[in-house]
């Protein structure tokens, strides 16, 4: 049985999930993913690892569909809540997806798809729970895989990360030993569902442990801090940009709400900041608000989170910390020769947590891994005093906005095929709030092209957080002696 599925069996009357005003025991969510895993097996014993996509919103329903794939053997593909229809597309067709779930509110996006692929479609609130007859769940090898995310990198078009269920658990174990989950713990999640950070450092971790998940459906500064005011929650986890936006809304109220803010802030055991780097004067701002060092850690898709400051012990501004336990890594220089002390290097990494292969893609998962099997993070790092600190990216392209990854090759692909566009840059820019806003230099062909009009063009095509927020109308690009941009200098010409 799954470790996240037999923990639940120990805890049943503990309080799983809160979400849309109702709170759910881990018993409820035992009964409810078996039952969903009845309904989606039909008549097979097993679903052997067929692919199963999912667009539900975060809450008790997302969990029960994601654990009632698991225990069905399928694997779970979580679609982002906020693509347009071509992303979504893209991530059906990618996976082969079987089968598509959909939350009431997402069923008419969802639809004209499944009426020209065919897939089963269910949507959730039209499903008959009370005909569903439960049935005997298959016994499943931790070797079997579990999940496919989709995360962006040099290529233009995303890759399908995929894990298995010893990858998942190597991910989540290692963190509720490191950061000392237990099932008193409460968690809010603000954070999608689509992507590591939610999926396993806040819902899984909190699950394994027996603890509280309480679902906010959607960000908000006034909602966040509205939720801690009940006083339950004890632990956070979120990306630089959120923290950014809490700061900014604690900074515009009264002294007395600031005041009872910071009172129930300084009763939290943890809070969490990853994804991108944590700023030292967001970091410093927010230990005066919540009198919390926040415990910057670093991960990624392929990896789940590698390296974390500790927990009980010093927490460095401006670093992401050691190997977390279960975690080998090393610093390359670009001959893969491991760096002498204190030289920057590419993070590689080994170990359990380690996804298995991009999906459908044998070439690249090959080229990410080297010979002996360690993965190539493309982060490059020092390590002073034990810690180590980021210096930044191999590759130019990759944007990192809000926490989100993004390529910069995708954005300039789909400007391209814009009729007014000839030719086009993207890169990313630094940026206070969202560490990094994508700004794109466009070269027009004779006709007009209103930037209003093209924004609204792109977000039908892309999720609106890759959407370009600056453009620059450009006679040419910076290129070098082999005809190359050069994106060092195209990022000068924005401010
Ligand atoms: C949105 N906006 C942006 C933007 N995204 N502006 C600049 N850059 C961006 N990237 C603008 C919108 O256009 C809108 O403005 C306004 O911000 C609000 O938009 P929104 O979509 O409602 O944003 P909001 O809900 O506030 O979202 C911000 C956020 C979200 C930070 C909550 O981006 C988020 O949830 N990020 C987390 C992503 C994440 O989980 N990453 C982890 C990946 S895993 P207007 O003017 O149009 O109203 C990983 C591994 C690891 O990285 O280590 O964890
Ligand atoms: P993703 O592919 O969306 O999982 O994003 C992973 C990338 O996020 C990593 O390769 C890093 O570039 C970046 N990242 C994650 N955590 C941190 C951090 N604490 N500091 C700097 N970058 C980070």
């Amino acid at each position: 049985m799954l470790k996240i599925v037999k923990n639940a069996t120990a805890n049943p009357e503990n309080q799983a999930i809160i979400s849309d005003n109702q709170s759910y025991t881990y018993q409820d969510l035992l009964n409810s993913s078996h039952q969903f895993a009845s309904l989606i097996l039909e008549n097979l014993v097993d679903l052997n690892e067929t692919r199963i996509a999912f667009m539900v919103s975060p809450g008790f329903d997302y969990v029960s569909v994601q654990w009632g794939i698991w225990r069905a053997g399928g694997i779970a593909v979580p679609l982002c809540i906020s693509y347009p229809l071509p992303s979504l597309q893209y991530v059906i067709e990618d996976t082969g997806a079987e089968i598509v779930i959909a939350g009431a509110e997402y069923a008419e996006i969802l639809q004209p798809l499944a009426a020209e692929k065919g897939f089963r479609f269910i949507i959730l609130s039209e499903v008959d729970k009370a005909a569903i007859q439960q049935k005997k769940l298959p016994n499943l090898q931790s070797s079997r895989k579990a999940m496919i995310l989709y995360t962006s990198g040099t290529t233009n078009l995303p890759k399908g990360v995929v894990t298995t269920h010893a990858n998942i658990e190597a991910q989540v174990s290692t963190l509720v030993k490191s950061w000392q989950w237990s099932a008193k713990d409460h968690i809010l999640c603000i954070l999608p569902l689509h992507h590591v950070h939610g999926i396993i450092n806040v819902i899984s971790c909190a699950l394994l442990s027996g603890a509280t998940v309480e679902f906010l459906p959607s960000f908000s500064a006034q909602g966040v801090f509205g939720v801690f005011q009940k006083g339950e929650i004890n632990v956070f986890m979120a990306v630089p940009t959120i923290y950014f936006k809490l700061i900014s809304h604690w900074e515009s109220l009264p002294d007395d709400q600031q005041k009872q803010i910071t009172n129930t802030l300084s009763k939290f055991r943890l809070m969490v900041s990853g994804s991108a780097a944590l700023p030292v004067s967001v970091m410093e701002k927010w230990k005066t608000i919540s009198t919390h060092t926040l415990l910057e850690r670093y991960g990624m898709t392929e990896i789940g989170m590698g390296i974390s400051n500790p927990y009980d012990a010093e927490r460095k501004a401006g670093y992401i910390g050691r190997p977390l336990a279960g975690v080998k890594t090393r610093l390359v220089d670009e001959n893969n020769v491991v760096v002498k002390r204190g030289q920057a290097g590419e993070i590689q990494i080994k170990g359990k947590n380690v996804f298995l292969e991009y999906w459908n893609k044998p070439e690249a998962t090959q080229k990410t891994f080297t010979i002996d099997g360690w993965f190539k993070t493309g982060d490059v790092a020092v390590v002073e005093k034990g810690y180590y600190r980021i210096l930044g990216r191999d590759s130019i392209d990759i944007i990192k906005s809000g926490g989100y990854k993004i390529s910069a090759l995708e954005i300039e692909e789909i400007l391209r095929t814009h009729v007014a566009i000839e030719d086009c840059s993207v890169v990313g820019i630094p940026n206070e709030e969202w560490g990094e806003i994508v700004a794109a230099a466009i070269i027009l062909n004779d006709q007009n092209l209103d930037l209003k009009v093209l924004n609204t063009w792109i977000r039908e095509k892309m999720p609106a957080y890759k959407t370009p927020r600056q453009y620059k109308i450009v006679e040419e690009l910076p290129r070098n002696a082999m005809g190359k941009v050069t994106k060092n200098d195209l990022k000068k010409l924005f401010n």
